[in-house]
C-alpha cells in the first residue's frame, strides 16, 4: 500500500523571516545570527526578506516572538540567543520560560517558531555552539524554520 507522505522543501526563496535576537552574550548571538542568515542565503533567500529585531536579553526573545507572530507578516520565526550555565544561577529557569513560551506562540498563531537558543554549561561549549567544532545553532535553527515554513505552506 502506497502511503502519502509529506516533507518539507529546503527552500528559502520568497518566505518572509523574522529573527528576534538576544544582544546578551552578543559575542555568541552575533554569530549566530551570520549563521542563519547564511542559510538563508543559501537556500535562495534574500537579505530583505528577513527582519531582524533585537532584545535585551533571552527572557525578552518570546515577548518579541509574539509581536512578531501576531502581525501575521511571517512565514517563520528564529530566537538566537545564549544561556551559558556556568555564568547563569537560574541558566535553567530562562531556558524553560523561553522554550515553553516560543512554543505557546507557534501553536497560538499558527506560525513556526524555532528555539535556537544556545545552552551551554559553559564558554566553551557556547563557542562550540556558535559556529566552531559543533557548527553554528544559528544555522541549523534557520534550517530548520525553512523546512517548516515549507510544511505549513504545503498543509494548509
Ligand atoms: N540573558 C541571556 O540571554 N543569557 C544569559 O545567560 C543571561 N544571564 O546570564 O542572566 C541573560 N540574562 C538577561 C535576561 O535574559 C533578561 O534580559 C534580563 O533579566 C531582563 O529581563
Amino acid at each position: 500500500m502506497a502511503c502519502k507522505e509529506i516533507s518539507g522543501q529546503l527552500n528559502a526563496a520568497g518566505v518572509a523571516f523574522a529573527i528576534v535576537i538576544s544582544r546578551f552574550n552578543s559575542f555568541f548571538t552575533a554569530q549566530l545570527l551570520k549563521g542563519a542568515l547564511d542559510c538563508i542565503e543559501r537556500h535562495g533567500g534574500k537579505p530583505e526578506q528577513v527582519t531582524v529585531v533585537w532584545v535585551p536579553g533571552a527572557n525578552e526573545l518570546p515577548l518579541l516572538a509574539e509581536k512578531l507572530a501576531a502581525t501575521g507578516k511571517y512565514q517563520a520565526i528564529v530566537a538566537l540567543g545564549a544561556v551559558i550555565r556556568g555564568a547563569t544561577a537560574h541558566a535553567d529557569l530562562i531556558n524553560g520560560q523561553v522554550s515553553r513560551s516560543l512554543a505557546k506562540t507557534a501553536m497560538s498563531h499558527g506560525v513556526p517558531v524555532i528555539n535556537a537558543v544556545v545552552s551551554a554549561e559553559n564558554l566553551e561549549q557556547a563557542v562550540e555552539r556558535s559556529g566552531t567544532k559543533a557548527g553554528n545553532k544559528g544555522w541549523d535553527g534557520a534550517l530548520a524554520a525553512i523546512e517548516m515554513a515549507s510544511l505549513y505552506k504545503q498543509l494548509g
